[in-house]
Protein backbone atom coordinates (compact mmCIF):
# COMPACT_ATOMS: atom_id res chain seq x y z
CA UNK A 1 0.00 0.00 0.00
CA UNK A 2 1.23 3.36 -0.84
CA UNK A 3 1.47 6.26 1.13
CA UNK A 4 -0.34 9.38 0.73
CA UNK A 5 2.48 11.62 -0.77
CA UNK A 6 1.94 15.23 -2.40
CA UNK A 7 3.84 16.30 -5.35
CA UNK A 8 4.33 19.67 -6.15
CA UNK A 9 3.80 20.32 -10.00
CA UNK A 10 4.97 22.84 -12.45
CA UNK A 11 3.37 22.06 -15.80
CA UNK A 12 0.66 24.76 -15.97
CA UNK A 13 2.58 27.45 -13.64
CA UNK A 14 2.38 29.53 -16.81
CA UNK A 15 -1.05 29.61 -17.52
CA UNK A 16 -1.81 32.88 -18.38
CA UNK A 17 -3.29 35.43 -15.88
CA UNK A 18 -3.95 33.69 -13.08
CA UNK A 19 -2.16 34.23 -10.09
CA UNK A 20 -0.83 31.38 -8.66
CA UNK A 21 0.44 31.41 -5.35
CA UNK A 22 3.65 30.37 -4.40
CA UNK A 23 4.15 26.48 -4.24
CA UNK A 24 4.76 24.88 -0.87
CA UNK A 25 4.45 21.36 1.13
CA UNK A 26 0.62 20.32 1.40
CA UNK A 27 -0.24 18.95 5.18
CA UNK A 28 -0.37 15.10 5.04
CA UNK A 29 -3.79 15.19 7.09
CA UNK A 30 -6.84 14.59 5.56
CA UNK A 31 -8.03 17.67 3.39
CA UNK A 32 -10.59 19.71 4.36
CA UNK A 33 -11.71 23.03 2.64
CA UNK A 34 -14.06 24.73 4.88
CA UNK A 35 -17.58 25.84 2.94
CA UNK A 36 -16.87 29.01 1.59
CA UNK A 37 -13.96 28.34 0.67
CA UNK A 38 -14.03 27.36 -3.01
CA UNK A 39 -12.27 23.86 -4.11
CA UNK A 40 -11.79 22.11 -7.20
CA UNK A 41 -10.50 18.75 -7.79
CA UNK A 42 -10.20 16.33 -11.27
CA UNK A 43 -8.09 13.70 -12.21
CA UNK A 44 -4.80 13.27 -13.43
CA UNK A 45 -1.93 15.41 -14.08
CA UNK A 46 -4.11 17.81 -17.04
CA UNK A 47 -6.45 18.39 -13.93
CA UNK A 48 -3.78 20.75 -13.41
CA UNK A 49 -4.48 23.13 -16.08
CA UNK A 50 -7.93 22.26 -16.02
CA UNK A 51 -8.26 22.86 -12.36
CA UNK A 52 -6.94 26.89 -13.24
CA UNK A 53 -9.77 27.43 -16.16
CA UNK A 54 -12.28 26.41 -13.17
CA UNK A 55 -10.26 28.40 -10.68
CA UNK A 56 -11.01 31.03 -12.97
CA UNK A 57 -14.71 31.04 -12.04
CA UNK A 58 -14.35 30.41 -8.62
CA UNK A 59 -12.13 32.61 -7.27
CA UNK A 60 -14.26 35.70 -7.88
CA UNK A 61 -17.22 33.66 -6.46
CA UNK A 62 -18.46 32.08 -9.83
CA UNK A 63 -20.82 29.04 -9.95
CA UNK A 64 -19.56 25.71 -9.50
CA UNK A 65 -21.31 24.47 -12.62
CA UNK A 66 -19.42 26.89 -14.85
CA UNK A 67 -16.41 26.33 -13.43
CA UNK A 68 -16.81 22.62 -13.77
CA UNK A 69 -17.66 23.40 -17.21
CA UNK A 70 -14.95 25.94 -17.90
CA UNK A 71 -12.50 23.51 -16.61
CA UNK A 72 -12.54 20.46 -18.47
CA UNK A 73 -12.83 23.02 -21.61
CA UNK A 74 -9.02 23.80 -21.54
CA UNK A 75 -8.39 20.08 -22.00
CA UNK A 76 -10.82 19.15 -24.22
CA UNK A 77 -9.37 22.02 -26.65
CA UNK A 78 -5.43 20.98 -25.33
CA UNK A 79 -3.58 19.77 -28.50
CA UNK A 80 -1.78 17.47 -26.34
CA UNK A 81 -4.00 15.71 -24.97
CA UNK A 82 -5.73 12.72 -25.70
CA UNK A 83 -9.79 13.77 -24.22
CA UNK A 84 -11.34 15.32 -27.16
CA UNK A 85 -11.16 15.51 -30.88
CA UNK A 86 -7.25 15.03 -30.30
CA UNK A 87 -7.84 11.48 -28.92
CA UNK A 88 -7.57 7.98 -29.70
CA UNK A 89 -10.19 6.92 -32.54
CA UNK A 90 -12.11 3.41 -32.37
CA UNK A 91 -11.50 0.65 -34.43
CA UNK A 92 -12.52 2.05 -37.36
CA UNK A 93 -10.65 5.35 -36.97
CA UNK A 94 -13.44 7.59 -35.76
CA UNK A 95 -12.97 9.63 -32.74
CA UNK A 96 -16.19 9.46 -30.65
CA UNK A 97 -16.49 11.44 -27.70
CA UNK A 98 -18.64 11.03 -24.54
CA UNK A 99 -19.28 13.74 -21.78
CA UNK A 100 -21.83 14.59 -19.13
CA UNK A 101 -22.29 17.36 -16.44
CA UNK A 102 -24.40 17.78 -13.11
CA UNK A 103 -25.53 20.49 -11.12
CA UNK A 104 -26.34 21.28 -7.14
CA UNK A 105 -30.09 20.48 -7.67
CA UNK A 106 -29.49 17.03 -9.82
CA UNK A 107 -30.06 18.69 -13.17
CA UNK A 108 -27.56 17.09 -15.81
CA UNK A 109 -27.04 16.78 -19.24
CA UNK A 110 -25.22 14.15 -21.38
CA UNK A 111 -23.90 13.56 -24.39
CA UNK A 112 -22.20 10.03 -26.04
CA UNK A 113 -20.54 8.89 -28.94
CA UNK A 114 -20.97 12.33 -29.99
CA UNK A 115 -18.36 12.91 -33.80
CA UNK A 116 -16.42 15.87 -34.55
CA UNK A 117 -17.27 18.52 -32.28
CA UNK A 118 -14.99 20.06 -30.00
CA UNK A 119 -16.64 21.16 -26.63
CA UNK A 120 -19.13 18.04 -25.97
CA UNK A 121 -19.44 19.23 -22.33
CA UNK A 122 -20.72 22.19 -23.67
CA UNK A 123 -23.12 20.25 -25.59
CA UNK A 124 -23.56 18.14 -22.46
CA UNK A 125 -24.89 21.24 -20.72
CA UNK A 126 -27.27 22.49 -23.38
CA UNK A 127 -28.97 19.44 -23.02
CA UNK A 128 -29.28 19.73 -19.48
CA UNK A 129 -30.50 23.27 -19.49
CA UNK A 130 -32.49 23.32 -23.17
CA UNK A 131 -34.26 19.95 -23.46
CA UNK A 132 -36.49 17.68 -21.67
CA UNK A 133 -33.84 15.01 -21.64
CA UNK A 134 -30.77 14.18 -19.97
CA UNK A 135 -29.02 12.10 -22.53
CA UNK A 136 -28.79 12.70 -26.54
CA UNK A 137 -26.15 10.14 -28.53
CA UNK A 138 -24.40 9.48 -31.80
CA UNK A 139 -26.00 11.33 -34.60
CA UNK A 140 -29.03 12.89 -32.43
CA UNK A 141 -26.71 14.54 -30.70
CA UNK A 142 -24.65 16.22 -33.32
CA UNK A 143 -27.66 17.44 -35.16
CA UNK A 144 -28.48 18.83 -31.68
CA UNK A 145 -25.31 20.34 -30.89
CA UNK A 146 -24.93 22.08 -34.44
CA UNK A 147 -28.54 23.27 -34.13
CA UNK A 148 -26.93 24.73 -30.92
CA UNK A 149 -24.55 26.86 -33.14
CA UNK A 150 -21.39 24.04 -32.35
CA UNK A 151 -19.59 24.26 -35.27
CA UNK A 152 -18.60 20.86 -37.06
CA UNK A 153 -15.00 20.14 -36.84
CA UNK A 154 -13.13 18.14 -39.64
CA UNK A 155 -13.09 14.63 -39.59
CA UNK A 156 -9.50 13.91 -38.53
CA UNK A 157 -7.29 12.40 -36.21
CA UNK A 158 -4.76 14.14 -34.49
CA UNK A 159 -0.77 13.45 -35.37
CA UNK A 160 -0.48 11.57 -32.12
CA UNK A 161 -3.62 9.75 -32.03
CA UNK A 162 -3.06 8.57 -36.37
CA UNK A 163 0.50 7.05 -35.48
CA UNK A 164 -1.21 5.33 -32.56
CA UNK A 165 -4.39 3.91 -34.58
CA UNK A 166 -1.75 2.93 -37.39
CA UNK A 167 0.25 1.26 -34.54
CA UNK A 168 -3.07 -0.96 -33.56
CA UNK A 169 -4.28 -1.62 -36.84
CA UNK A 170 -0.70 -3.70 -37.09
CA UNK A 171 -2.29 -6.45 -35.11
CA UNK A 172 -5.48 -5.03 -34.62
CA UNK A 173 -5.93 -6.40 -31.23
CA UNK A 174 -9.38 -5.67 -28.99
CA UNK A 175 -8.20 -6.21 -25.63
CA UNK A 176 -10.79 -4.22 -23.01
CA UNK A 177 -8.03 -3.41 -21.06
CA UNK A 178 -7.23 0.16 -19.41
CA UNK A 179 -4.13 0.90 -21.28
CA UNK A 180 -2.68 4.45 -20.38
CA UNK A 181 -3.75 4.61 -17.05
CA UNK A 182 -1.78 1.40 -15.89
CA UNK A 183 1.31 2.06 -15.30
CA UNK A 184 2.36 -1.72 -14.61
CA UNK A 185 3.43 -4.10 -17.33
CA UNK A 186 1.36 -3.95 -20.04
CA UNK A 187 2.45 -1.89 -22.66
CA UNK A 188 -0.17 0.13 -24.33
CA UNK A 189 -0.55 0.77 -27.62
CA UNK A 190 -0.17 4.45 -28.62
CA UNK A 191 1.44 7.52 -26.51
CA UNK A 192 2.14 6.87 -23.58
CA UNK A 193 4.19 8.16 -20.54
CA UNK A 194 3.76 11.82 -21.18
CA UNK A 195 1.59 13.33 -18.27
CA UNK A 196 -0.88 14.75 -21.02
CA UNK A 197 -2.26 11.10 -22.81
CA UNK A 198 -4.94 10.28 -20.33
CA UNK A 199 -8.04 9.67 -22.36
CA UNK A 200 -10.76 11.46 -20.00
CA UNK A 201 -10.76 14.28 -17.09
CA UNK A 202 -13.45 14.31 -14.63
CA UNK A 203 -13.84 17.47 -12.15
CA UNK A 204 -15.54 18.28 -9.16
CA UNK A 205 -16.10 21.47 -7.49
CA UNK A 206 -17.42 23.65 -4.54
CA UNK A 207 -18.19 27.08 -5.02
CA UNK A 208 -18.49 29.44 -2.53
CA UNK A 209 -21.59 28.99 -1.98
CA UNK A 210 -21.18 25.44 -0.98
CA UNK A 211 -23.09 24.24 -4.03
CA UNK A 212 -21.09 20.99 -5.79
CA UNK A 213 -21.33 20.52 -9.52
CA UNK A 214 -19.41 18.18 -11.54
CA UNK A 215 -18.36 17.13 -14.93
CA UNK A 216 -16.72 14.61 -17.33
CA UNK A 217 -15.42 14.05 -20.79
CA UNK A 218 -13.59 11.68 -22.58
CA UNK A 219 -12.35 10.19 -26.01
CA UNK A 220 -13.44 7.16 -24.26
CA UNK A 221 -10.79 3.65 -24.42
CA UNK A 222 -8.56 3.80 -27.09
CA UNK A 223 -9.68 1.62 -30.47
CA UNK A 224 -13.11 0.48 -28.64
CA UNK A 225 -15.83 -1.06 -30.51
CA UNK A 226 -17.77 1.06 -32.73
CA UNK A 227 -20.78 2.11 -30.47
CA UNK A 228 -19.33 1.02 -27.11
CA UNK A 229 -20.41 3.64 -24.23
CA UNK A 230 -18.14 3.77 -21.21
CA UNK A 231 -19.29 5.14 -17.59
CA UNK A 232 -17.90 8.81 -18.28
CA UNK A 233 -21.25 9.76 -19.91
CA UNK A 234 -23.72 8.06 -17.89
CA UNK A 235 -24.82 9.60 -14.63
CA UNK A 236 -24.93 7.63 -11.51
CA UNK A 237 -20.94 6.01 -12.79
CA UNK A 238 -19.11 8.26 -14.48
CA UNK A 239 -20.23 11.16 -12.27
CA UNK A 240 -22.92 11.97 -9.52
CA UNK A 241 -23.70 15.06 -7.40
CA UNK A 242 -26.09 15.34 -4.25
CA UNK A 243 -25.45 18.81 -2.91
CA UNK A 244 -26.66 17.78 0.37
CA UNK A 245 -24.13 14.68 0.62
CA UNK A 246 -21.03 15.15 -2.14
CA UNK A 247 -20.13 14.33 -5.40
CA UNK A 248 -17.74 11.85 -6.91
CA UNK A 249 -16.14 10.83 -10.31
CA UNK A 250 -14.40 8.36 -12.08
CA UNK A 251 -11.72 7.25 -14.43
CA UNK A 252 -10.57 4.32 -16.09
CA UNK A 253 -12.10 1.02 -16.76
CA UNK A 254 -15.77 2.20 -17.88
CA UNK A 255 -17.48 -1.32 -17.69
CA UNK A 256 -16.05 -2.29 -14.36
CA UNK A 257 -17.15 1.47 -12.89
CA UNK A 258 -20.75 1.02 -14.20
CA UNK A 259 -20.89 -2.37 -12.69
CA UNK A 260 -21.15 -0.93 -9.12
CA UNK A 261 -22.59 2.69 -10.92
CA UNK A 262 -19.48 4.00 -9.59
CA UNK A 263 -19.95 7.31 -8.94
CA UNK A 264 -23.57 7.25 -6.80
CA UNK A 265 -22.29 4.50 -5.29
CA UNK A 266 -19.29 6.73 -3.66
CA UNK A 267 -21.98 9.29 -2.82
CA UNK A 268 -24.29 6.66 -1.37
CA UNK A 269 -21.00 5.65 1.01
CA UNK A 270 -20.76 9.26 1.64
CA UNK A 271 -24.17 9.30 3.24
CA UNK A 272 -23.82 6.68 5.64
CA UNK A 273 -20.85 8.31 6.75
CA UNK A 274 -17.79 7.93 5.39
CA UNK A 275 -14.96 10.09 4.63
CA UNK A 276 -14.56 11.03 0.47
CA UNK A 277 -11.33 8.67 0.43
CA UNK A 278 -12.91 6.33 2.33
CA UNK A 279 -15.97 5.55 0.21
CA UNK A 280 -13.81 5.34 -2.50
CA UNK A 281 -11.74 2.80 -1.44
CA UNK A 282 -14.81 1.40 -0.26
CA UNK A 283 -16.11 0.92 -4.09
CA UNK A 284 -12.79 0.19 -5.23
CA UNK A 285 -12.98 -2.96 -2.94
CA UNK A 286 -16.10 -4.04 -4.19
CA UNK A 287 -15.09 -3.74 -8.10
CA UNK A 288 -11.79 -5.37 -6.90
CA UNK A 289 -14.26 -8.23 -5.10
CA UNK A 290 -16.32 -8.45 -8.16
CA UNK A 291 -13.56 -8.92 -10.58
CA UNK A 292 -11.07 -11.28 -8.65
CA UNK A 293 -8.24 -12.35 -10.22
CA UNK A 294 -8.76 -9.86 -13.27
CA UNK A 295 -8.59 -6.52 -11.15
CA UNK A 296 -5.08 -6.83 -12.11
CA UNK A 297 -5.57 -6.15 -15.67
CA UNK A 298 -8.10 -3.29 -15.15
CA UNK A 299 -7.77 -0.07 -13.37
CA UNK A 300 -10.15 2.11 -11.89
CA UNK A 301 -9.88 5.22 -9.85
CA UNK A 302 -12.46 7.56 -8.08
CA UNK A 303 -12.18 11.12 -6.52
CA UNK A 304 -14.75 12.99 -4.59
CA UNK A 305 -15.62 15.67 -2.56
CA UNK A 306 -18.03 15.63 0.54
CA UNK A 307 -20.77 19.12 1.44
CA UNK A 308 -18.49 19.80 4.51
CA UNK A 309 -15.44 20.26 1.85
CA UNK A 310 -13.47 17.14 2.31
CA UNK A 311 -11.56 15.98 -0.66
CA UNK A 312 -10.63 12.15 -1.41
CA UNK A 313 -9.51 9.64 -4.31
CA UNK A 314 -8.71 6.01 -4.35
CA UNK A 315 -7.38 3.71 -7.42
CA UNK A 316 -7.54 0.17 -8.10
CA UNK A 317 -3.53 0.03 -8.82
CA UNK A 318 -0.52 2.42 -8.63
CA UNK A 319 -0.09 5.72 -10.53
CA UNK A 320 -3.14 7.53 -10.18
CA UNK A 321 -3.15 11.14 -8.73
CA UNK A 322 -5.61 14.17 -9.03
CA UNK A 323 -5.05 17.75 -9.22
CA UNK A 324 -6.08 19.73 -6.21
CA UNK A 325 -6.98 23.93 -6.41
CA UNK A 326 -8.54 25.56 -3.52
CA UNK A 327 -7.70 29.37 -1.93
CA UNK A 328 -4.22 27.91 -0.59
CA UNK A 329 -3.18 26.15 -3.03
CA UNK A 330 -3.92 26.10 -6.96
CA UNK A 331 -1.55 23.41 -8.07
CA UNK A 332 -1.23 20.26 -6.10
CA UNK A 333 -1.62 17.09 -7.51
CA UNK A 334 -2.00 14.53 -5.27
CA UNK A 335 -0.85 10.83 -5.37
CA UNK A 336 -3.38 8.53 -4.70
CA UNK A 337 -3.58 5.16 -2.41
CA UNK A 338 -4.40 1.98 -4.27
CA UNK A 339 -5.65 -1.41 -3.42
CA UNK A 340 -3.62 -3.88 -5.50
CA UNK A 341 0.06 -3.53 -3.80
C1 LIG B 1 -14.07 4.86 -20.44
N1 LIG B 1 -13.74 5.68 -18.21
O1 LIG B 1 -14.43 5.19 -21.57
C2 LIG B 1 -13.36 5.89 -19.59
C3 LIG B 1 -11.90 5.78 -19.83
C4 LIG B 1 -11.03 6.57 -18.91
O2 LIG B 1 -8.97 7.57 -18.59
O3 LIG B 1 -11.41 7.00 -17.86
N2 LIG B 1 -9.80 6.80 -19.32
O4 LIG B 1 -14.21 3.73 -20.00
Amino acid sequence: MSTRRKFIASTAAGLAGLAVPSYGLAATSSPVTAVGQPLVISTWDTGLAANLGAWKVLRPGGRALDAVEAGVMVTEASQNCCVGLGGNPDRDGIVTLDACIMDEKFNCGSVAALERIKHPISVARRVMERTPHVMLVGEGAQQFAVAQGFPLEPQQLSADAAKAYKEWLKTSQYKPVINVENTGSKKPVGPVGGANNHDTIAMLAQDAQGNLSGSCTTSGMGFKMRGRLGDSPLIGSGLFVDNAVGAAAATGQGEDVIRIAGAHTVVELMRQGLAPKAACKAAIERIAKIKGAQARDIQVCFIAISAKGEHGAYALQKGFSYAVCDAKNQQQLVQSDFLLA
